[in-house]
């Protein structure tokens, strides 16, 4: 293709953009577009699935049927989260078992938060509440994303997340409305997590490599800073109703900006959890790279039986 028509198409792909029209697979795209959204949608892909561990942890120890059913419901979602950002991703024209080696050889990145431990069952709390209550600002954030089959993914996960939401909201009204003890292992989860959610939604903008060329192909709706803030409003007046303290000092609603100021991030403790040095980055991937290599029966079986029913086919169609 020449330089001019290469120019002529670029130009036609940003005047699609610029009229919120989606982008579909089949669709001329910057080679950038394509890897960039590669990046993002499989980062995604592995946080959802790396996701599942932490919470996984707890499926044995929930304290009631009740909250082991609901539980293995959400981290099934997880799952399925999981699925539909793999084939989203796919979409673009790179393998699944190219973006498992991507995870299992470290290259590929997935969200910080996975990296730290569940150490009590206000835990699912902490996460239900915190981490997928961040997760649906990015995520509904993201249903108006420009690529089509990553926004309509973000449509059904955004439902399901809500209900993780609530069932981890739940659980930490129930503890912070029961003994003095269970409400200070429900004050000690939320000191754990809130600064490890806060970073989940990525570098400040003034250090984020990719957000501004994101924004323009309207690959993120709205910058990291502008999510935090939002994450950060909408969840002080929920930490007020179930009585607990959320351990920033500086933490102070500004009237003129109407919104809270908050204090530092340890952004040294975030880039140490991206590179690997997080307290459990080592146990998460070897759990992952023990659950494919013990799935691969599994895999083998569904391929056979497929190319079965193809061979079955055939015969029937001769
Ligand atoms: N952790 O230029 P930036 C869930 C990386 S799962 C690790 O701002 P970008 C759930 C970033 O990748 C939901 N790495 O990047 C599941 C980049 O590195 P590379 C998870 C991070 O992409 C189970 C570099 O830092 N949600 O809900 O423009 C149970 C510079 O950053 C992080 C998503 O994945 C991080 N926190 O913006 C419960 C949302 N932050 O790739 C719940 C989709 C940044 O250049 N992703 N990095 O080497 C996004 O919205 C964006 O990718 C981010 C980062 C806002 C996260």
């Amino acid at each position: 293709m020449s330089e001019n028509e290469i120019k002529s198409l670029e130009e036609m792909f940003e005047a699609r953009i610029a009229r919120d029209e989606k982008i579909e697979p089949k669709d001329w795209m910057p080679e950038k577009y394509r890897k960039t959204h590669i990046r993002q949608i499989s980062q995604h892909a592995h946080s959802e699935i790396v996701g599942m561990l932490p919470e996984g942890n707890w499926i044995t120890r929930a304290p009631s049927l009740r909250r082991k059913v609901a539980l293995l419901a959400k981290i099934q979602d997880e799952g399925g989260h999981g699925l539909y950002l793999y084939s989203a991703c796919e979409t673009l024209g790179i393998s699944r078992d190219e973006l498992f080696e991507q995870l299992h050889s470290g290259e590929a990145k997935y969200s910080s938060i996975f990296n730290y431990p569940t150490l009590t069952w206000a835990d699912m709390g902490s996460v239900g509440w915190l981490v997928d209550g961040a997760a649906i600002i990015n995520q509904v954030a993201l249903m108006g994303t420009s690529y089509g089959p990553y926004s309509r993914a973000m449509v059904r996960i955004c439902k399901e997340e809500s209900f993780h939401q609530r069932q981890g909201y739940e659980i930490l009204l129930t503890l912070c409305n029961g003994t003095p003890e269970q409400k200070a292992m429900a004050q000690d989860s939320l000191n754990r997590w809130w600064w490890p959610s806060l970073m989940m939604f990525g570098p400040r903008d003034a250090e984020s490599p990719n957000t501004e060329q994101s924004v323009k192909w309207k690959l993120k709706r709205k910058t990291n800073d502008e999510l935090r803030q939002q994450f950060i409003d909408q969840t002080v007046p929920q930490a007020e109703i179930l009585g607990l303290t959320i351990p920033d000092p500086q933490l102070k609603w500004n009237e003129e900006r109407k919104h809270y100021d908050f204090g530092e991030i340890d952004w040294n403790e975030f880039w140490q959890v991206v590179k690997g040095h997080g307290p459990c980055n080592k146990q998460r991937i070897a759990a992952r790279v023990n659950a494919h290599e013990n799935g691969k029966w599994v895999r083998d079986a569904a391929m056979a039986y497929a190319e079965k029913q193809e061979e079955k086919k055939l015969e029937q169609a001769i």
